[in-house]
């Protein structure tokens, strides 16, 4: 069944370079509602556990080493087409191929530090929503 829920994070690069706000906006602007919102720091455990899709990817160890090196911002999203449309407005995974506009083109600086993510589908929204929420944070 097709939910009308995302999951986001606003990634280490772009909080340490004071993109909270502006990200937020952004996603606010496009229409989504807030219904959950943190910010936390996870652990090498947590990182592991929420790419592990990717442990045999080559990158994997810099991807867990960049995800817990400084705090994110979590959130979980609400608005039709949810799961598509935050994808459209991040844009593409490497900056350099992100759309105008996008959230990656402005402040995303690499493939590895690319300032945000988002769900691929509505299962794995569900699933890391419920890794940094508990029902109780979800409003
Ligand atoms: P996420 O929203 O972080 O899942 O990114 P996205 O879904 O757009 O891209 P995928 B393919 O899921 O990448 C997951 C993370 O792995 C990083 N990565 C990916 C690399 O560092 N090098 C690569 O060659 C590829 C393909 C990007 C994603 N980020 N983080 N953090
Ligand atoms: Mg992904």
């Amino acid at each position: 069944m097709a939910t009308n829920r995302t999951f986001t994070m606003i990634k280490p690069d772009a909080v340490e370079n004071g993109h909270i706000g502006a990200i937020l906006e952004k996603i606010n602007t496009a229409g989504f509602k807030i219904v959950a919102l943190k910010k936390t720091h996870m652990t090498k455990n947590d990182a592991e556990t929420f790419y592990a899709v990717h442990k045999e990817r080559p990158f994997f160890g810099e991807l867990v080493e960049f995800m817990t090196r400084g705090p994110i911002v979590a959130a979980i999203l609400e608005k039709d087409n949810a799961v598509e449309d935050f994808r459209t407005l991040i844009g593409a995974t490497n900056p350099a191929e992100a759309a105008e506009g996008t959230i990656r083109k402005l402040f995303a600086t690499s493939v590895g530090e690319n300032a945000v993510h988002g769900s691929d589908s509505d299962e794995n929204a569900e699933i890391e929503g419920n890794f940094h929420f508990s029902g109780r944070e979800v409003f």
